[in-house]
């Protein structure tokens, strides 16, 4: 074939002029590089007609500190439709494809859920059509790679750039000038190509890398001013030197805060100064530019345009606010009190002090708008941006943007009625909800070629691919057997992958006869993996009393990794892996449970996880998770959920029933209504509770001397300074969970009635995918078009 001939030609050359070898000698790195490079040479030229296509139109902006894209080489064959292609040409070259797929790095520029929910955004978005660009930071090292030591989680650095990115092509004619009050630095723009899926759209992901200004001729130097020109450089390149490897904590440090100028004013400038070439006028800006601020990581990019508006190109203040708000938009993600941005003025006059005076001038301008709605004097304070030697960057961004949105429902409900309820009843038109979504190309098509070729055939169309709410009339094939059974032998093949994996990897056997009970998101103690935990460690002392008990045997898979500073995060992955040490190598137990926690959790692990599971856990305390995401990816691989009314729990089991998932706990109102909670009572009432909860200092096991497991028990029974108590209620729903676990167990026994509950799942999960989610941004935020 032509086409294959062609690669090949193109692959040769770049083995030829990149690495001085013939692509026969290449390791299987480098041929992932030079097959990249080759792919490129056909994607460019797309990529710039694109471009060209959008010209004159609306464009939407989604600015991020986090792009969780994990690898690109599979997810651009798909999308390119050439994957049977490229892997028949390296077949014929006796190379295995997954080997090569292998050698990419994960491009791992984010924590959890919101920098992968933005990378599925920009997927979704291509494959619509519609203009969407990312704008970020190149971290050079992405998120921590985690390896366990002893049960304790490690870190290393990763660093991804090292053996070469061949999906960015780096602009530097196109680099601009950040100015902080200590010096300049320069901001050079790398754009990878965002394919959409057919190919007809290709937008851009631009990630900005730090730089000194100048290249120092150091020659010039005596050795004292070589020293400084050194550190004048170091210190620009620190700027995008790391990713801040926290999940909705907010970290307050000087570096971050550069970090977020840093893209903010590159990315404004690069889109104003490509707007007045054009037009050379910004009055229009807005009608020509929606910007999307992903939670209030980019929020300076309000006082930002303010100064760009109105001290460098001359516009009336009153005038660039209207165009300010017009352009902007912003997207919550929690409503953590500990997650919400404040940045201390001390900071922020230190760093940037003409921005600040800008954000006085608009909290002094909103405090006038306030009194002319009628707000009482007394109120005020409660909209203050500036408050107690803060900077409140949720007010900032509620108040500089004509829209607010949550990511599910119920957290929207929340904002409304709640957190943001003062601010809703001054801007109830700014508010809106937009329900998170997964991009069903890679999370279906590409990590279960299987069950998708399965799909296809029943429905006699890949139409699913593009328009996810095909996958309902999937519902008739829910009584019959042989659809079931086919549906089971794939569930069973994914196992099996699944199994041969995690022995390469981590060296544990596991049995794909069990059930595959999943939890893998962050570590965080709203997201209750210690309720998994202790579950476990009382099934397994039941069955110690019990060798009789009645239980279909099930695998406990975690992945998760916890902030390097989250002293209790970490305390639970070592306690989890204590549990699984004592559980996995007691004689009388195997066969029954293991539990197995596999290391370094990333995008490219996920995509063998998800396909696998039996069993979904979305377990966190009700109000507290956003929406998850990880809960729609099990979904759309049938598996039911085992959950808490929380997030988009809410609304999955809306489409697929709670008949067919498993949902207990306590609710919102609940809890809310709770009084006089004490843990410590509660626990001894409840059976085989506080024998578990206790082996955190019974002795039962070794945290090294470190203090985590007596730290955990005192969180959960005593409390702290700046908490009560067990306040993420994993105490009070033990009960609740472990009588879910019981359902779940029995309704296994019924293998087809089993298989049924996940393939009606799978059947409804249409909502969820972010192609829905794109639309409504497209349509009711951003006011953009498809090409
Ligand atoms: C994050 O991943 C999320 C929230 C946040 O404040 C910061 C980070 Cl880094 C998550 C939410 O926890 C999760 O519920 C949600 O699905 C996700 O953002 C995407 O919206």
């Amino acid at each position: 074939m032509k086409n294959k001939e062609v690669l090949l030609e193109r692959m040769e050359r770049y083995a030829l002029t990149t690495f001085g070898k013939r692509v026969d000698d290449l390791n299987n790195n480098e041929k992932y590089v030079v097959l990249a490079k080759a792919l490129m040479e056909e994607i460019v030229p797309q990529w710039l007609k694109s471009q060209e296509k959008f010209a004159g139109k609306k464009q939407a902006y989604y600015l991020s500190a986090e792009f969780l894209m994990g690898r690109a080489l599979t997810n651009n064959l798909i999308n390119m439709q050439r994957k049977k292609e490229v892997e028949e040409l390296l077949a014929e070259l006796g190379v295995d494809y997954n080997q090569i797929e292998d050698a990419e790095e994960d491009a791992a520029l984010g924590n959890g859920g919101l920098g992968r929910l933005a990378a599925c955004f920009l997927d979704s978005a291509a494959t619509l059509d519609y203009p969407l660009h990312g704008y970020g930071i190149r971290y050079q090292y992405g998120i921590f790679k985690q390896k366990f030591i002893d049960g304790f989680q490690v870190e290393e650095g990763d660093n991804w750039l090292e053996y070469g990115e061949p999906w960015s092509i780096r602009k530097g004619l196109e680099s601009v000038i950040v100015s902080f009050a200590d010096g300049d630095v320069k901001a050079v723009p790398y754009d990878t190509p965002v394919i959409g899926y057919g190919q007809k759209t290709i937008n851009t992901l631009r990630l900005w890398q730090a730089e000194a200004v100048k290249e120092f001729d150091f020659q010039a130097f005596n050795e004292q001013e070589y020293d400084l020109a050194v550190k004048a450089k170091n210190d620009a390149e620190n700027i995008s030197k790391v990713l801040y490897p926290n999940d909705s904590t907010d970290e307050g440090k000087l570096l971050r805060l550069k970090q977020q100028y840093f893209f903010v004013s590159a990315s404004l400038q690069d889109l104003v100064r490509k707007h007045k070439a054009k037009y050379n006028t910004l009055e229009n800006f807005h009608k020509l530019h929606a910007i999307q601020l992903n939670d209030t990581h980019p929020a300076v990019a309000i006082p930002e345009m303010m100064r760009i508006l109105t001290k460098v190109e001359g516009l009336e203040w009153s005038k660039a606010w209207e165009i300010v708000v017009n352009t902007f938009a912003y997207t919550n993600h929690t409503l953590l009190a500990e997650a919400l941005e404040q940045w201390s003025i001390k900071l922020y006059k230190k760093l940037l002090p003409e921005i600040y005076t800008i954000i006085e001038k608009i909290d002094g301008q909103l405090k006038k708008e306030l009194l002319a709605k009628g707000v009482e004097a007394k109120e005020l304070d409660k909209y203050a941006i500036i408050h107690n030697g803060n900077i409140k960057m949720a007010w900032l961004s509620i108040y500089g943007t004509k829209s607010t949105n949550g990511v599910a429902q119920l957290h929207t409900n929340l904002l409304i009625n709640q957190e943001l309820n003062h601010w809703y009843k001054i801007y109830p038109e700014r508010f809106n909800n937009k329900t998170n979504g997964i991009t069903q190309r890679r999370w279906l098509l590409q990590s279960n070629p299987e069950l998708s070729n399965f799909i296809t055939e029943l429905l006699g169309s890949d139409a699913w691919i593009t328009n996810l709410t095909e996958l309902k009339k999937l519902e008739k094939f829910a009584d019959d057997q042989s659809v079931l059974q086919r549906f089971m032998e794939i569930k069973k093949m994914k196992k099996e992958q699944l199994a041969a994996y995690i022995k390469r990897v981590e060296g544990i056997d596991i049995d794909t006869n069990s059930i595959f009970d999943i939890q893998i998101k962050r570590l965080h103690e709203y997201k209750r993996q210690l309720l998994k935990a202790f579950y476990i460690l009382d099934l397994y002392y039941r069955l110690k009393e019990n060798p009789d008990l009645d239980i279909i045997p099930r695998t406990f898979i975690f992945g998760a990794k916890a902030a390097p500073g989250y002293f209790r995060a970490k305390g639970i992955i070592k306690f989890i892996n204590e549990i699984a040490k004592l559980v996995n190598n007691d004689k009388e137990i195997s066969g029954k449970i293991k539990v197995v926690f596999v290391q370094n959790y990333r995008v490219s692990y996920a995509e063998k996880l998800f396909p696998a599971a039996d069993v979904s856990e979305q377990i966190s305390t009700a109000g507290k998770e956003a929406s998850g995401t990880g809960n729609m990816k099990f979904m759309l691989n049938g598996a039911p959920t085992i959950g808490t009314y929380d997030g988009a729990n809410v609304e999955i089991v809306e489409e697929a029933g709670e008949e067919n998932n498993f949902i207990f706990g306590l609710r919102v109102e609940d809890i809310a209504a709770l009084k006089d909670y004490n843990p410590k009572e509660e626990y001894k009432k409840i059976k085989g509770l506080q024998r578990v909860v206790d082996s955190l200092v019974d002795g039962t096991f070794d945290d090294g001397k470190t203090g985590m497991f007596k730290e955990l028990h005192d969180a959960l029974l005593i409390g702290a300074s700046w908490h009560k108590p067990d306040h993420y209620y994993v105490i009070k729903d033990f009960e609740s969970y472990r009588e879910a676990q019981q359902r779940v167990n029995d309704a296994y026994k019924d293998r087809l009635g089993w298989a049924r509950k996940c393939w009606i799942n799978l059947a409804n999960s249409g909502k969820f995918s972010s192609d829905r989610t794109i639309d409504q941004y497209a349509k009711e935020i951003w006011e953009i078009e498809k090409a």
